[in-house]
Order: C-alpha cells, then structure tokens, then sequence
C-alpha cells in the first residue's frame, strides 16, 4: 500500500459543493482508502487570468494504485465534474493533482511527483501540514519551513 496526497481546487459552479463531493468520490476509488481530509481553505487565485477565489483542500490516500492508475482516475472523477481543459491556470470546476506517493520521485510525459509547483503555493502546503505536520517533500525539503516565504499568499481556512 502507498500513501499518496491529492490536491482538490474548485472556482467554478459552486466550488465547496465540488471539493465535499470529489472527497466522498476518493473514498470509492478502488483498492484505496481515503484516510484523511483537510479543512477546506478560501484562497486568492495564483494566475495570470482574472477568476474568481478558489476553494481548496488536500486529502490523503492509502492506495494499491500505481502513480499513473491514480492519476487515471483523478481525470475520470474531474471529468465527471464537467472540468474543460483550457489554458493553464484557467478557472476550473475541479482539479485533482497527486502531490506525493510515498517518498517517490518520479517525471515523464503524463506525470510529475512531487507536484512541481505544490511547494510554491500556501493553498497546497497549508492543508497538507494540517493533515501531516512533519510533511516532507522529495528534493525540497520540509513542508513548514517553505511557509514563511508564501505568507504573501491570501487563504483562508473556511468554517462550515
Ligand atoms: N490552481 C491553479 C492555478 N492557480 N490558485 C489557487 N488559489 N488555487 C488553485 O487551486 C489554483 C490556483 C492551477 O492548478
Ligand atoms: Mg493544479
Ligand atoms: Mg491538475
């Protein structure tokens, strides 16, 4: 079994009710057990594009998926969500991005582990601390020291 973290961001079509639903979704997956979810976090978004804020989140997974299967699934369930591939960056109703499985690293065409921005962006690092503390990322290092350098970075954890 491998752990793997996933990121989930909505900003289109009732986000909050995209990101509750895509969990309850990780949970069905196949030979995968949804072992936790962060709180949902209100964030500015990181674009070029003028959008509106997004929803955001992390959730962790125990998986028998390999890298590729997971993400195979991840599109299936975005797809479902009505997600149309625009530009980067484009507003979305549902993005899934593996972030980590297990201490892999790992890049070709389809896939790159660990997320290749996640460590840029406090809508990523906030949630995934809170599930995991003591995160630490292939290559980079420790999830909590990268958080100063983003308090820039407008998010805001979202009570229910
Ligand atoms: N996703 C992006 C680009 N910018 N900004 C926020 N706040 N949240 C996101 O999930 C996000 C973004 C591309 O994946
Ligand atoms: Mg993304
Ligand atoms: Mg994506």
């Amino acid at each position: 079994m491998a752990r793997a973290y996933i990121a989930l961001g909505s900003n289109l079509d009732t986000p909050k009710c995209q990101i509750d639903s895509a969990f309850f979704e990780l949970g069905k997956l196949p030979e995968t057990h949804l072992l936790a979810c962060s709180s949902l976090y209100l964030s500015a978004p990181i674009s070029d594009i003028v959008q509106p804020d997004y929803v955001n989140a992390v959730a962790l997974v125990e998986t028998q998926l390999d890298p590729h299967r997971l993400l195979e699934y991840l599109l299936e369930i975005e797809r479902s969500h009505g997600r149309v591939r625009e530009a980067q960056n484009a507003p979305r109703t549902l993005d899934l991005d593996i972030l980590l499985y297990n201490d892999l690293v790992l890049s070709d065409e389809h896939l790159i582990i660990p997320h290749p921005r996640m460590h840029e962006r406090r809508f990523v690092l906030c949630p995934l601390l809170e599930i995991e503390p003591s995160c630490t990322i292939p290559g980079i290092g420790r999830a909590q020291d990268l958080l100063p350098g983003l308090a820039g970075q407008v998010l805001q954890k979202m009570t229910e």
